[in-house]
């Protein structure tokens, strides 16, 4: 049995990101797993892995931390259905990690910093206010008055997503795939730390976003 480490907040809301990627693949490939739910302030129930952050996997011989690392570990020792088809897949999907890293989530991080506290609470709460602020060198709420700035930006940003969703129906073709899952913790982490209004209800990114919580079943994960 593979146990996954990952981020939880208040009333063991899972909000992670990366976390959400490497439970899709999970369920996508059918593997039996059970969650840990580690809270910002909990690194003791990661330590065994020498490092502080999720996702963390532990499986029989050892453990794998990073998302990237993970859903390719998982992919090399689990067979059909595999996540990456071919190696242009595999590359795509590797772009598609480095991008909602280095660029989305620092996008969407502004447009939800002020309200994460609210799916917080105690150290939790203290751990990720004193880590952020000192972060941003500022309040979290300093991004407020570019809010609206920055979920204009965020949507032009993934025009490119935008316009395969709206070709095939997924970013994989017409079946979600291991494309969708990167991109899909981008939406999953403002739609569960924050009120915002990220995508207009008739964006097909929004209906993908649905779709993908129908296919899978993940309300309750
Ligand atoms: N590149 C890593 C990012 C991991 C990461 O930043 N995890 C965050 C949660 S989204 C974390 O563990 N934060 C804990 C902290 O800030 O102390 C991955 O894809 O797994």
């Amino acid at each position: 049995m593979i146990t996954l480490y990952e981020l939880a907040g208040k009333n063991d809301l899972r909000f992670s990101p990366p976390c959400w990627n490497v439970k899709l693949s999970l369920l996508y490939k059918d593997i039996n797993f059970q969650t840990v739910a580690v809270g910002f302030s909990e690194k003791n129930k990661i330590s065994f892995s020498n490092q502080q952050l999720v996702p963390v996997i532990k499986h029989q011989k050892g453990f794998v931390f990073d998302s990237w690392n993970i859903i390719n570990w998982l992919d090399e020792n689990f067979d059909n259905p595999k996540l990456f088809i071919n190696e242009t897949s595999k590359n795509f999907s590797y772009f598609l990690y480095l991008w909602t890293s280095r660029q989305l989530l620092p996008v969407l991080f502004k447009i939800i910093a002020h309200e994460i506290p609210n799916i917080l609470e105690g150290d939790d709460l203290d751990y990720y206010i004193i880590t952020r602020e000192e972060r941003i060198k500022g309040s979290i709420t300093k991004f407020k008055p570019v809010i609206s700035d920055s979920i204009l930006k965020f949507r032009k940003l993934i025009n490119p997503m935008r316009s395969l969703i709206k070709k095939n129906g997924y970013i994989s073709g017409t079946r979600p795939g291991i494309e969708d899952f990167i991109f899909f913790g981008n939406f999953k982490w403002v739609y569960t730390c924050s009120t915002c209004k990220l995508l207009e209800t008739e964006d097909e990114i929004y209906q993908w976003y649905k779709n993908i919580h129908k296919i899978f079943n993940i309300e309750t994960y």
